[in-house]
């Protein structure tokens, strides 16, 4: 046998090894040894956390030209570059795990890859990028904050520093939402509409319930993820009502109300074949989204021609430098 072959012994061991590493809240590096399940599962979920990212532009970008003052226009371009370096701190992070990032972009535009579904609806009004900062982020920082204790070093350390920044953005997106909620009444309405709309797909963010979650028992066994996706939504739900409360705008649930036994915000039924649905692909921009992906990789091209051709050139510089 080729001695560089492990035997199930060797994996069995190698496995309980790592095993104990991770319960010793240890953290996994690179060129450390690691199940094979583990690898395939982080490639799956920080790839589409990394898409999720990239795609997370769309909606937002598509407001820039039309921001309401110079102000608002700068943070909202700012945010919007930001996401762009969240995506590729994220691709970097799932290139340590082994595969490339080619790759990974070609299965987002050809529509085999996932991300999420937020990005799938529509920004119809300004009041959708105040309410985007307030929900979507702020539903982002609830799921990364728990994210940056991740097992896997180089997505827990990339976590810290996109959370740093999601902060921003959330902070932009509440004021955007408490000036309109101070303002006209065609304002504060334009707000609750948005609200009304963008509720209950940022609860949808935190993936389906415990109960119909596939993926979450091995990445809760391995520590990639330290939470379950209810604990985190109600989580979420918790620390977003008192903020609707201070905005004095409803959220669009009847069911909704306090626990004071539990303290929890409970919550009415999620919709899931509406979320099942915008995950297959069916949801109102899915196309639109993966078409302006499409098209923006390939207007890239030449961009990226240059940046191979310039390193080659470097390369054979250095070459030239070294003989
Ligand atoms: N949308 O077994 P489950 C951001 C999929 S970026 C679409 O619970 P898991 C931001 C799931 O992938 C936001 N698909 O999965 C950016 C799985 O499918 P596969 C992105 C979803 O991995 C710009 C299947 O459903 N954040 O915040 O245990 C501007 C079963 O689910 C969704 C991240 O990616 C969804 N919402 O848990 C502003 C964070 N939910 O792969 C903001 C990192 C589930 O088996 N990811 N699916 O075919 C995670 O924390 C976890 O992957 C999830 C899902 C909680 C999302």
């Amino acid at each position: 046998m080729n001695p560089t072959t492990p035997t199930p012994a060797d994996d069995a061991s190698q496995l309980a090894a790592f095993e104990a590493r991770i319960a010793a809240g240890e953290s996994i590096e690179p060129k450390d040894w690691m199940p094979e399940r583990y690898r395939k599962q982080l490639t799956r979920m920080m790839s589409q956390h990394a898409h999720s990212e990239i795609v997370g532009m769309l909606p937002e970008g598509n407001w820039i030209t039309r921001a309401p003052s110079l102000r608002r226009k700068l943070s909202l371009l700012a945010k919007v570059q930001d996401e762009a370096g969240h995506g590729l701190y994220i691709y970097c992070g799932t290139e340590t795990l082994g595969v490339d990032r080619t790759e990974l972009v070609d299965q987002l535009l050809d529509g085999r890859a996932k991300y999420s579904s937020i990005f799938n609806y529509p920004t119809l009004t300004w009041a959708d990028i105040g309410v985007i900062g307030w929900l979507v982020d702020g539903a982002a920082i609830v799921n990364q904050t728990v994210l940056a204790k991740a097992s896997y070093g180089p997505y827990a350390r990339a976590m810290i520093r996109i959370c740093k920044e999601e902060n921003f953005h959330k902070r932009q997106g509440y004021e955007i939402c408490t000036v309109l909620a101070n303002g006209t009444p065609a304002q504060r309405e334009m707000l609750q509409d948005a609200v009304n709309r963008f509720w209950w797909p940022s609860l949808m963010m935190f993936g389906p319930s415990d109960t119909n979650s596939p993926n979450s028992a091995e990445l809760l066994k391995w520590r990639v993820k330290r939470k379950t996706n209810d604990e985190l939504r109600q989580r979420f739900v918790n620390l977003t009502v008192p903020q609707a409360v201070a905005l004095r705008i409803t959220l669009p649930d009847p069911d909704l109300r306090l626990n004071s036994a539990t303290g929890d915000w409970e919550f009415g039924e999620i919709d899931w074949s509406e979320f099942h649905a915008v995950v297959r692909g069916e949801g109102p921009c899915n196309r639109e989204r993966l078409e302006a992906r499409r098209t923006a990789h390939e207007d890239g091209a030449w961009v990226r021609a240059a940046a191979t051709a310039y390193a080659a050139k470097q390369q054979g510089n250095g070459a030239t430098v070294a003989a």
